[in-house]
């Protein structure tokens, strides 16, 4: 298992979540994303990381990464095991990258934003799908950058902190 990936990505920290909170081997190939390989299109049409190698089989697309992992390795699930409860989970990371990643990327560029909104209203604590997904955002958001987390979040956030998967992506956050 290979896994494209950069450090400083929020997206590649979904998929080495995934794989470190299912306990999955891998190997971490780091690519510079000022000075992107022009092989990597030939992985992802896009040329965005993160990008799975799982022996052969290409994947891209954090989400569709995790939901993929989460199949073909379905011990210690991500996704619940009700159809609703599964379909709610793929609805918040949907709604997620349609509203809080718009507005990181509005807030990184110095433009208008409503991230501290976003904050107040993440739906945190419903599945380990969401929570992984929206996490790294939280990490960056806080280590990175001086946001105040709300109580209730920055309390999901510690708890979090507890599993090693999380540990290791704030431990990392903290050292770029
Ligand atoms: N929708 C993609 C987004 C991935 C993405 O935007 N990755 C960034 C790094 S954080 C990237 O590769 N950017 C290079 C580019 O946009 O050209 C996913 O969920 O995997």
């Amino acid at each position: 298992m290979k896994l494209y990936d950069a450090a400083a990505c929020p997206f590649c920290a979904r998929a080495r979540m995934a794989l470190q909170f299912k306990e999955i081997g891998y190997e971490p190939i780091e690519i510079d994303l000022r000075e992107r390989p022009a092989w990597i299109y030939d992985l992802n049409v896009t040329g965005r990381v993160p990008v799975l190698d799982d022996g052969g089989y290409v994947l891209p697309e954090s989400a569709v990464i995790m939901e993929y992992l989460d199949e073909r390795y379905p011990d210690r699930p991500l996704l619940p095991e009700d159809a609703r409860d599964r379909a709610t989970a793929r609805l918040l990371v949907h709604r997620f990258d349609d509203l809080l990643a718009r507005d990181w990327y509005a807030f990184r560029k110095g433009e208008a934003h409503s991230v501290e909104q976003r904050l107040e209203e993440l739906p945190v604590g419903q599945s380990v799908f969401a929570d992984i997904a929206f996490s790294p955002w939280v990490i960056r958001a806080r280590d990175l950058h001086g946001f105040r987390l709300p109580d209730r979040v920055e309390e999901w956030l510690n708890d979090l902190a507890r599993h090693p998967a999380f540990a290791a992506e704030i431990e990392l956050v903290r050292s770029l």
